[in-house]
């Protein structure tokens, strides 16, 4: 049964708006796939690593959690991932933010993903393709994060096609 999955996408090493294009391509395979706009936004962690390019990718897919987890996490290794430390600079960052309105919780599996209504990489992102989304009971745009918004708009939907 096809369930609607949000994908949340981070690059701060490389070419990332090329990596992040590669990404949704890869995506693009394993169902029906909508970006958001692209977005420039200042490391949350150490402060000493680049800017992040971020987007999210809504993922309309027949796949289970772990099946998907297992796709996401090849195409970050394809990608040549590097991952130093903790919250630390990526070549590319596959989150499985949301998977329908599905609570999982293994070792390998958070969902929601941890963090995601205190990241406005994420939440402003999410609400380009969701305007009226809700995470456990809680509608994305009454979060007081958006009105302050570290986050610089790169280019609308279309960046993919570039
Ligand atoms: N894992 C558990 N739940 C999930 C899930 N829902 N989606 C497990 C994906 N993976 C999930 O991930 C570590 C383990 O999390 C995986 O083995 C998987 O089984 P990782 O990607 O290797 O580790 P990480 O990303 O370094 O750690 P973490 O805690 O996931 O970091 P985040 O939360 O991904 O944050 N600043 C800006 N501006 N933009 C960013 O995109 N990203 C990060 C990384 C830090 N700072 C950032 C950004
Ligand atoms: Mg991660």
């Amino acid at each position: 049964m096809s369930i609607v999955t949000y994908i949340g996408m981070g690059s701060n090493l490389g070419d990332s708006k090329d990596i992040l294009i590669e990404a949704v391509k890869k995506l693009q395979n394993l169902g029906i796939v909508r970006v958001s706009k692209l977005y420039q936004s200042p490391p949350m962690g150490p402060q000493d690593q680049p800017n992040y390019f971020n987007a999210v990718a809504e993922l309309i897919t027949d796949l289970e959690p772990l099946a998907l987890l297992d796709q996401l996490q090849r195409f970050e290794n394809e990608s040549g991932r590097v991952r130093l430390r903790r919250w630390g600079e990526r070549t590319l960052d596959l989150d499985l933010l949301l998977y329908g309105q599905k609570k999982i919780q293994n070792e390998r599996l958070t969902v929601p993903h941890v963090g995601i209504i205190e990241r406005d990489f994420v939440v402003i992102p999410l609400l380009d393709l969701n305007p009226t989304i809700q995470i456990d009971g809680q509608t994305l745009q009454d979060l007081d994060l958006i009105q302050h918004s570290t986050l610089t708009e790169l280019a609308d939907e279309s960046w993919i096609n570039h």
